[in-house]
């Protein structure tokens, strides 16, 4: 028992990156999740709901990385079906986000169900994508379909329901739909270059980034977009605790 499970740590230590960093990921979603629930008791009521979803985002995250983690390291594969479970579940919780921010300000319902909507489209083709088309030159066009989605939301977001309702809103709030909205454009966009690099399709057909592991890509995207989400919110908290009684 204990030589099986040195020889399955071991390599991580040694030089296998893929494997590291699905474990510096899974420790580093745990460490967040233990600070967004701690926390939660330092902010305001009214931020408390926008930190317990930090919280629950990064738990999620965490177990699925141990499951990950393991997975990776004895098949030495991606875990395709584990990563998108996961992500069905925490982009939705991100979208739930917005809406808790801009409720405030009047969002409705409605916006809500438009962001979730838009990602579940663009998650359910980047999961057929890859798991389905991975290896054909076609991966391509799954791709395309799930980056039209993906502009989509970011559509709302800069320039959308979500935008216009954070102009009325406060300066905190004004600037941490911005911020988040820059997590969107620049954060998200890490995850088609993993797509891009790990599928047969490429970008077009064409074949670029070929070097690049596609799980370290969707991990560093990971760990800046849970992680770094939940931090603006909890700053957003934190600012509009020390201004509110001023
Ligand atoms: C916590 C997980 C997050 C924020 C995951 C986000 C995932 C994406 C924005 C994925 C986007 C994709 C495309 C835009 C095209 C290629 C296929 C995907 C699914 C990798």
């Amino acid at each position: 028992m204990h030589q099986n499970l040195l020889s399955a740590i071991l390599p991580i230590a040694n030089n296998n990156y893929v494997a590291f960093t699905f474990f510096v990921g899974c420790m580093a979603m745990m460490a967040a999740c233990v600070f967004f629930f701690f926390e939660m008791s330092n902010v305001e009521k009214k931020w408390r709901t926008s930190i317990l979803v930090s919280g629950l985002i990064t738990f999620i995250a965490a177990v699925h990385y141990y499951y990950m983690r393991d997975y990776n390291l004895s098949t030495g594969e991606s875990p395709v079906f584990f990563r998108y479970v996961d992500w069905i579940l925490t982009v939705p919780l991100m979208c739930v986000e917005f809406y808790l921010i801009t409720k405030k300000a009047g969002a409705k319902i409605g916006l809500l169900w438009q962001l979730i909507f838009a990602s579940i489209i663009m998650l359910v083709t980047g999961y057929i994508g890859e798991a389905i088309y991975g290896k054909e030159t076609q991966s391509w066009i799954w791709g395309l379909i799930s980056g039209i989605a993906y502009f989509y939301i970011v559509y709302i977001v800069w320039f959308g329901d979500v935008a216009k309702l954070a102009s009325n809103a406060g300066p905190a709030v004004q600037k941490a739909v911005k911020t988040l909205a820059w997590f969107v454009l620049v954060g998200w966009a890490i995850y088609p270059i993993g797509y891009i690099a790990g599928t047969a399709g490429g970008l077009f057909g064409m074949r670029i980034w070929e070097g690049l592991s596609m799980d370290v890509v969707y991990n560093i995207g990971d760990a800046i977009n849970k992680i770094g989400f939940g931090l603006v919110i909890y700053a957003l908290a934190q600012s509009d605790k020390s201004t509110s009684n001023a």
